[in-house]
């Protein structure tokens, strides 16, 4: 198979079958086998019945249906591990995207041997002052701490080579981090499409303002698992046995001098030493500690259930 679409919505059934209409377009002129897999992030408006019908008339339409609302990476995530086209193409249900890219990104990921090409919205049809400003803030933060050159990490509209989205675990709200975790994941063929942006047509919009603060927490998690997250002992545990030895250092100090030098002088309690000891001895200890617990933790393989899927359809 060529192309497997995954689209990840929630109330959007005004949209669906102009989108599918359109893809299907795109996919019968250039003559590609493909998939379209929608996933229904619980939604409460019709938009799995459109899926259910879309799929009864066409056995290319695969659709997953979760029993509540998980969120757009879970969304990805149950996406990816079922597509099984060479090229993976993401896309907003919304058709602010458009499938009329598909072609080029195609071709980039198969002849031109990208890993993963992401969308750039140079031209975006919202709001200056909630969306675009906002944006380019983390935007230029992300490409700091990842070192990736993008100007548009959460553009919906993104193509993976099928290995890519298979090595991928995204959860959270990890999915503005893809390219991110392509890198971790050894993925160095990363670039960038300017694309087509429109501005909504049908339903309203699923995130605020909210989602920036959220983005740079994660990008702070993301940073940090990227250096450490396989070893927190190299971190914590460096950081614990340094500041334990300062403390360690100064109580040794205090004791040497009341002992033999000043044994009549202040008590140990009463020198400001004593302070930057304790506490930089149980400081250390407990740094020391997050680090040897995190190194059991990454040993205990988690089973834990991160989505329930309530139904499928083609799949
Ligand atoms: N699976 C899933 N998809 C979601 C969720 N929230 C939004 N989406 C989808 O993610 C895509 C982007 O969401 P939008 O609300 O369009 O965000 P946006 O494009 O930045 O905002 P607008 O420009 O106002 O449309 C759409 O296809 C949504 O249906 C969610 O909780 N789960
Ligand atoms: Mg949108």
């Amino acid at each position: 198979m060529n192309i497997s679409v995954v689209i990840p919505l929630l109330n959007e059934d005004e949209s669906l079958n102009e989108l599918y209409d359109w893809i299907v377009k795109v996919m019968q002129s250039n003559r590609y086998s493909y998939e379209i897999l929608f996933i229904d992030d619980g939604s409460t408006d019709n938009s799995w019945k459109v899926i259910e019908s879309l799929s009864k008339k066409d056995s290319n339409v695969k659709g997953i249906r979760f029993q509540r609302n998980y969120g757009k990476s879970q969304a990805l995530n149950a996406g990816f591990k079922k597509v099984k086209g060479d090229v993976v193409i993401t896309m907003d249900a919304d058709l602010q995207d458009s499938p009329d890219e598909i072609p080029e990104l195609y071709n980039l990921i198969v002849n031109e041997g990208f890993d993963l090409i992401s969308g750039w919205k140079k031209k975006r049809y919202d709001s200056k002052i909630r969306k675009n400003i906002p944006s380019k803030l983390f935007n230029a933060a992300a490409r700091k701490t990842s070192g990736l050159k993008l100007h548009d990490f959460n553009c919906g509209l993104k193509a993976y080579k099928n290995e890519v989205v298979k090595s991928v675990d995204v959860r959270g709200e990890m999915h503005r981090y893809i390219p991110v975790l392509a890198k971790n994941a050894g993925f160095n063929k990363i670039d960038e499409k300017i694309v087509e942006h429109q501005a909504r047509k049908y339903g309203v919009t699923k995130f605020g303002i909210d989602r920036f603060i959220n983005g740079f927490l994660d990008l702070i998690t993301i940073w940090f698992l990227s250096k450490f997250g396989k070893r927190p002992m190299h971190l914590f545990g460096l950081l614990g046995t340094v500041m334990f030895v300062i403390g360690f250092l100064f109580a040794f100090y205090l004791g040497i001098d009341k002992l033999f030098f000043n044994p009549a002088g202040r008590l140990i309690t009463e020198r400001p030493h004593f302070y930057i000891s304790l506490i930089t001895m149980v400081i250390g200890t407990q740094f020391f500690l997050a680090g040897f617990l995190g190194e059991i933790i990454l040993r205990t393989k988690s089973k834990e259930k991160r989505y329930s899927i309530s139904k499928k359809i083609n799949l």
